[in-house]
């Protein structure tokens, strides 16, 4: 029993029980069962269920199911944006990507590679779920060459405790602390274009906020965005107009007391609702791609955190609706 002719064809909740069936990302179908009439696809959202990269808790390679499930009581109508999704966007759940657990690098090429042949190549956007924040260089890449390789590079909007623009961790240049570094050294990014939200607590040394800062991004710290953080952002975003503009959300910009299932946490951040808010406010801007991160549900209470991805998760996909 479906809901009637719209973009995204889903149960409706008051036929089939909400904590009933097999879960997908907000219902939505899978994409081998879109109907024809709701191709092409506007959203692949998928999961990369990796957390190979990760410098403290492992966890998040389960951040995809944990996210499923929390997300089947998300309804298509969002109130504050006053979007229906299902009316506006045609949604998929694309399943997830190939990972092989013992090498970054390898997953993240296993990741773009299926993250490419999702959807219609012109038009289909990817929506990555994490697994922790490496993943997001694949979500990039595949984006990035799916826009034409846009000269210059994407604008992107990046929520975050920390930067993730260290060179390497124990060696290893392709974990959750290096990919905007890597995004930008391979010209998936305009750092000049990119902005990071919610930085804050502690670092091994200050010299590690120096690459972002000498490569021009631009950066506010969780206590600027309370002094004058949405007038900055506004600001950021009239700048950008119509450019095409990634968004990525690292679960750890919010405070541990409202995301605590995460595996760097830092106390002192979001609230889930300041958060949610912030990322209301985008409303407008030309997404084209995007990712939610760092959700470790063995660390989660009473699905705190996979309930507010699953909240994110809808709100993101509201602002181009
Ligand atoms: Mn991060």
């Amino acid at each position: 029993m479906t809901t009637g002719a719209r973009k995204t064809i889903l149960p409706s909740g008051r036929v089939q029980p909400r904590f009933a069936g097999i879960s997908t990302f907000l219902r939505i179908p899978h994409i081998d069962d879109v109907a024809p009439e709701n191709r092409p696809i506007d959203w692949a959202i998928y999961g990369i269920p990796s957390d190979a990269g990760v410098t403290f808790r492992p966890g998040a390679r389960f951040g995809p199911r944990a996210i499923r499930a929390a997300s089947q009581y998300i309804k298509p109508y969002l109130i504050e944006q006053a979007v229906h999704l299902a009316e506006k966007l045609s949604l998929a759940d694309a399943g997830d990507s190939p990972v092989s657990p013992y090498s970054c690098k390898q997953t993240l090429e296993d990741a773009s590679l299926f993250a490419s042949r999702l959807g219609d190549p012109k038009h289909t956007k990817l929506f990555a779920i994490g697994g922790d924040h490496s993943i997001a260089f694949a979500n990039l890449k595949a984006t990035y060459e799916r826009r034409g390789k846009p000269s210059g590079g994407l604008a992107i909007i990046h929520f975050d405790a920390h930067m993730d623009t260290v060179d390497e961790v124990w060696g290893e240049k392709w974990g959750h602390a290096s990919p905007f570094r890597r995004a930008i050294e391979a010209g998936y990014i305009d750092p000049k274009s990119m902005i990071s939200i919610g930085i804050r607590g502690t670092l091994n040394d200050p010299a590690d906020l120096n690459y972002a800062k000498q490569q021009g991004v631009t950066l506010i710290t969780f206590d600027e965005w309370r002094k004058n953080g949405p007038q900055l952002l506004a600001a950021f975003i009239s700048k950008l107009a119509k450019r095409e503009t990634y968004l990525t959300f690292d679960v750890d910009a919010v405070d541990p007391a409202f995301c605590p299932g995460t595996g760097t946490p830092v106390a002192g951040g979001f609230t889930s609702a300041e958060a949610l808010a912030a990322i209301r406010s985008l409303r407008g801007i030309n997404l084209v791609g995007a990712d939610i991160v760092e959700v470790l549900p063995d660390r989660d209470v009473s699905e705190i955190t996979a309930t507010f991805a699953a909240q994110l998760l809808a709100e993101i996909l509201g602002l181009n609706a």
